[in-house]
């Protein structure tokens, strides 16, 4: 049987831009997951498949060898812990920043902080390594709703323009982490399928050189 490569990807921002990336190595998908229900998309490569899956789900896809290769935010691969991984390269796309926020002109808070976040691992090595003791609350979203209502005094989240912070009346206090997508590669599929995986982390890089020099 020929080798295949299966490539997680979410939908969304991640997906529109990694596709001028994939296509530069020769890799057009043949279906639009945005208005196809398939989860298993083929493409210009007979051999190569597209994987549709939640932006959390894709290190766990790859870390498994579900998927051989993955695209993967590097906030979600903070909380993933990268075991069974690598990480060849920094693709540059769908970039923002994990910060702290809170409300505008909040007081300095006296006693420990309650700070609402889905990125539990991140928030908790953040302030731990301030020697700052918090109480943590995981969420799964709408983490800008938290501080409105009184469920915490602050939250970790991505930031982007600050717009969503801004229409609910929190801003940026604290950056953690400058945040990109990363290409993740399963530690077996890299030994199994070198050349294959290999020929396509050169081509990906090389696409990511000549977008960044335009
Ligand atoms: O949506 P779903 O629950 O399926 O999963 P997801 O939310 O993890 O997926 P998606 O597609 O929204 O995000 C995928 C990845 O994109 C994230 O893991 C990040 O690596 C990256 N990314 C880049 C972002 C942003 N920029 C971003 N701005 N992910 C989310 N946001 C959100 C942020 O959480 C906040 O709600 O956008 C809002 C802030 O944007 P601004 O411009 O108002 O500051
Ligand atoms: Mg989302």
């Amino acid at each position: 049987m020929p080798e295949t490569l299966k490539i997680a990807v979410s939908k969304g921002r991640i997906y529109k831009e990694a596709l001028p990336l994939l296509a530069h190595a020769g890799i057009e998908p043949l279906d639009d997951p945005e208005s196809s229900r398939k989860l298993i998309l083929d493409t210009s490569q007979v051999h190569v498949h597209l994987v549709i899956i939640r932006a959390t789900d894709v290190p766990t896809y790859v870390q498994y060898g579900a998927a051989d290769i993955g695209v993967a935010g590097k906030d979600v691969l903070m909380e993933h812990g990268g075991e069974g991984l690598y990480e060849p390269l920094d693709l540059g796309i769908a970039r923002c920043r994990m910060m702290v926020a809170g409300p505008e002109g909040a007081a300095p808070q006296g006693g420990r902080l309650r700070v609402a976040t889905k990125y539990l691992n991140s928030t908790r090595r953040y302030f731990a390594a301030r020697g700052e003791q918090v109480e943590l609350i995981k969420l799964y979203g709408s983490m800008e709703l938290a501080p409105l209502v009184g469920l915490a005094d602050r939250i970790v989240d991505l930031v982007d323009t600050g717009n969503t912070l801004k229409a609910n009346g929190l801003a940026p206090l604290e950056h953690i982490a400058d945040i990109s997508s990363r290409l993740i590669v399963n530690k077996a599929s890299m030994k199994m399928k070198h050349d294959l995986v290999t020929d396509l982390i050169d081509s990906i890089a090389e696409a990511v050189r000549t977008r960044s020099a335009t």
